[in-house]
């Protein structure tokens, strides 16, 4: 595996949930590295997404690394479950978080990655301080809670920024980009040096064959 390949990562709130297995067996044979698991609370952001169960049941059966997405308000309340069910990465809105990088440290103690995941209106520099404590930086380029947006142009210099300083001084984080990743996007965040891409039902779901587009994704 070379060190520049793309993480393809796809969004499972956007899956059949009449077929998950079906789903999660596509997605795999596809080549995907991971699964994007999205938790909303109804609060946080306007929309409600999968469950703890939900969650549960992806870990179990997933043999690629589950990724967890908080989109709720006091995500510290819920790490300690989900070190119990092995995921890979956990990402926390620090526009939700007044203590995130408590936070941080305690989900990097428990033995799993630790991110940011961050709104399109939230700034580089409200987050520069906490850099130090990612292991991945979650940028959304959508407005967080819903598939199916536009993405917003006006996010761009902000992950240049982001990647730019991703492995300087004590920062050492990879960069992925939340919303809206089509062909055209993911071609042109990747030329800015995003590492990774959560695909939606703009690059993935709805396309036909994931192995198609996971091939094109992947050359893009
Ligand atoms: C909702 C969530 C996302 C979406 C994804 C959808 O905001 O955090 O992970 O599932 O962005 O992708 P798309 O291609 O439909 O915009
Ligand atoms: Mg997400």
């Amino acid at each position: 595996m070379s060190h520049n390949k793309k993480l393809l990562i796809p969004s499972m709130m956007c899956a059949d949930f009449g077929s998950l297995r079906d789903e999660l067996d596509a997605l795999e044979a596809a080549g995907a590295d991971g699964l994007h698991l999205d938790l909303m609370d109804g609060n946080f952001v306007p929309n409600y997404g999968m469950g703890l169960q939900d969650i549960e049941w992806f870990c179990r059966n997933a043999t690629v690394p589950c990724d967890v997405h908080m989109m709720v308000e006091h995500p510290g309340r819920y790490i300690q479950k989900f070190a119990t069910m092995g995921v890979r990465v956990i990402y926390v809105h620090p526009e939700a978080d007044p203590h995130v990088a408590r936070t941080l440290a305690t989900i990097r103690e428990l033995g799993i990655r630790a991110g940011i995941a961050i709104n399109p209106g939230t700034s580089f520099s409200a987050v520069e301080p906490v850099l130090p404590l990612c292991d991945y930086v979650l940028v959304m380029t959508v407005n967080p809670g819903f598939a199916g947006q536009a993405w917003l142009d006006f996010v761009n210099p902000k992950i240049e920024r982001l990647v730019a300083a991703s492995h300087e001084g004590a920062n050492d984080y990879e960069v992925v980009v939340d919303g809206n990743c089509s062909p055209k996007h993911v071609a042109q965040a990747s030329a800015m040096g995003v590492k990774g891409f959560v695909l939606g039902t703009a690059g993935l779901f709805g396309h036909g064959p994931y192995t198609q587009s996971m091939e094109a994704l992947r050359a893009a």
